[in-house]
């Protein structure tokens, strides 16, 4: 896997979904909440998301950072959840709603036990 500069959700996601199948890609969306989040909070913050996109050499400015948090969070606290993150994910990626892909559906059936 390539991480080339300028690397851009929108056109990543739909390679990985091909190659993972949708339930993989639910396991790798779930793979990367991990990677981002604050290991204390459970959570992606801010500073969580900062720090690990830099470790992980993604180039992201803050601003874009605030935006992706603001964007997907849906509860208001600030930081995302793994299930504000899926949706987020789903959201950037709008052919997968071309393919049929329902992310209710696959985040009742596959998130939600790992929430447990
Ligand atoms: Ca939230």
């Amino acid at each position: 896997m390539e991480l080339d500069h300028g690397l851009d959700f929108e056109d990543y996601f739909p390679s990985m979904i091909s190659s993972l199948g949708p339930e993989g890609f639910i396991g790798e969306l779930c793979n990367g909440f991990s990677m981002l989040m604050d290991a204390h909070k459970g959570l992606i913050t801010f500073e969580s998301l900062k720090m690990n996109c830099s470790l992980l050499g993604l180039e992201m400015r803050d601003d874009e950072l605030l935006c992706m948090l603001m964007e997907g969070d849906l509860d208001g606290d600030g930081a995302l959840s793994q299930m504000e993150f899926c949706i987020l994910m789903f959201r950037l990626s709008p052919c997968l709603m071309d393919d049929g892909v329902s992310p209710n559906k696959f985040l009742t059936q596959s998130v939600d036990p790992i929430l447990m």
